[in-house]
């Protein structure tokens, strides 16, 4: 083990557990430790498998090892699983035992904390799917297992991990080159849009020369590329969607097709560069990819590209109708490219850079509370303390005197303010309430 990376291993009872997976990483990624994770991910359900290790949050995968461990060992005890990780536990800086909020613990629960705690390794307890205060209260039920370190989350609603992070990074040596600031993980930027906007195009011309992404074999598997390049002393990591031509694939096949990728890069992606053309001008398709991204939290930008050939060239009235067609991505910056000649097309870096710096602010607390006391919601509400417990994106707790959701009106209220307080460019954020428990 090296001093700069942390072996981490996650490792849980139950399935459904690569969605928890997945967000630790990303969340390690997000939020920009100087340290490398990598991840071994191991459940013990049944007949899965599947080791993932990852550095710097990259998505996971499972690796060749998974794939073959998963058909070695389908449907064998849980112990026969735990035998194999022992080697990664052993090795582990940490152990994140995961458990699932909502069941009942198990009798296989039980014994395998009984076989972590007896491993001697750091452990923390992550009791996922909680997402409201009522669960919160059920999550110490869990201290039956015996681990004092206990968190709970919410990987869905990536709620707790920021905390459970900075468990289980603290005290990890900082290493001198990221002192020096120089290691940043790559932001990873999805190239995503409708077919023919120009996405390939663009992302040639974003690093810099041509490659081969279109693989004419039928049924080919590989459905994305993506390519690194260092700008300004900052890693981009690049993604878009393969072109893949099968003979006979008609418009709507394209398109379809274009949203399931969309769909698939956003979620392993930092910042969604959301491709327009300005020839043809914004149509549904562009809003209902757009709003995956939305819906998904990243960082968006809105890319106008083609503007070489645009009949109306005036930017105004383009952003306008932009705003128009997608009116919950009024916070997403809109850039004018040609990817063709390359006009604009630099200034791309620098806007990656500044969303996601955006959506990876953190307010400390005390900050965010006096800026609260200073907001005036109508109709009145109390609010008695906000937290920030996550970035990318940015999501804000209110503690209130009200149950439920905050009314539309007062959100907007709130989310409005802190952007003008703070210049949250380019991502989205989330609200939620709590009511004040006596
Ligand atoms: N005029 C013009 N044409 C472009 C521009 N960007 C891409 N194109 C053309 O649009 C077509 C589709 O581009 P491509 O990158 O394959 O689109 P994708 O399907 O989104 O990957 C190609 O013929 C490109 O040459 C641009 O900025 N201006
Ligand atoms: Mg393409």
């Amino acid at each position: 083990m090296d001093g700069s990376t942390l072996s981490l291993v996650l490792f849980s009872g139950t399935d459904d557990k690569l969605n928890a997976a997945a967000v630790l990483t990303a969340g390690a990624a997000a939020m920009g430790r100087k340290v490398n994770i990598f991840l071994q991910y191991w459940a013990l359900d049944a007949f899965r498998a599947d080791r993932i290790g990852k550095e710097r949050g990259l998505a996971p995968e499972a690796g060749p090892e998974g794939a073959e461990a998963y058909r070695k060992h389908g449907g064998q005890h849980w112990s026969e699983i735990f035998r194999q990780a022992r080697f990664a536990l052993e090795q582990a800086d940490h152990i994140v035992f995961l458990v699932d909020g909502r069941s009942e613990l198990t009798s296989a629960d039980l014994e395998l904390a009984r076989l972590l705690r007896r491993l001697a390794r750091p452990i923390a307890l992550a009791v996922n799917k909680i997402d409201s205060p009522v669960r919160e209260a059920l999550a110490h039920e869990f201290h039956s297992l015996g681990i004092p370190h206990l968190f709970p989350v919410s990987a869905e609603h990536r709620l707790g991990l920021d905390e459970l992070l900075d468990h289980v990074t603290s005290g990890f040596p900082v290493t001198e080159q990221d002192a020096g600031g120089q290691r940043q993980p790559a932001i990873r930027v999805a190239i995503i849009g409708r077919p023919n906007v120009g996405k390939s195009t663009l992302l040639n011309r974003l690093v810099g020369h041509e490659r081969a992404i279109v693989s004419e074999m039928a049924g080919t598997t590989r459905d994305a590329v993506d390519e690194t390049v260092t700008v300004a002393g900052r890693q981009y990591t690049f993604v878009d969607t393969a072109g893949i031509r099968r003979k006979g694939k008609t418009k709507l096949m394209a398109e379809k097709l274009s949203v399931v990728m969309a769909r698939k890069h956003i979620r392993q992606c930092d910042v969604a560069l959301v491709v327009l053309d300005a020839a043809e001008g914004v149509v549904g398709l562009d809003a209902t990819i757009g709003g995956y991204a939305h819906e998904d939290g990243r960082a968006i930008i809105l890319c106008v590209n083609k503007w070489d050939v645009a009949l109306n060239k005036d930017k105004k009235a383009f952003v306008e109708k932009v705003r128009d067609a997608m009116k919950f991505l009024e916070y997403a910056p809109v850039a004018f490219v040609s990817a063709l000649s390359g006009a604009g097309t630099s200034q791309l870096f620098p806007l990656i850079q500044r969303v996601y710096e955006a959506a990876s602010q953190r307010i400390p607390t005390a900050e965010l509370n006096r800026f609260v006391a200073g907001l005036h919601f109508e109709p009145e509400i109390k609010i008695y303390y906000v937290t920030q417990p996550s970035v990318r994106p940015p999501a804000f707790v209110l503690f209130t005197d009200r149950t439920g959701k905050l009314h539309f009106s007062a959100e907007r209220y709130f989310i409005n303010r802190l952007r003008e307080r703070f210049g949250f460019t380019g991502t989205p954020i989330v609200v939620k309430t709590r009511q004040k428990r006596g």
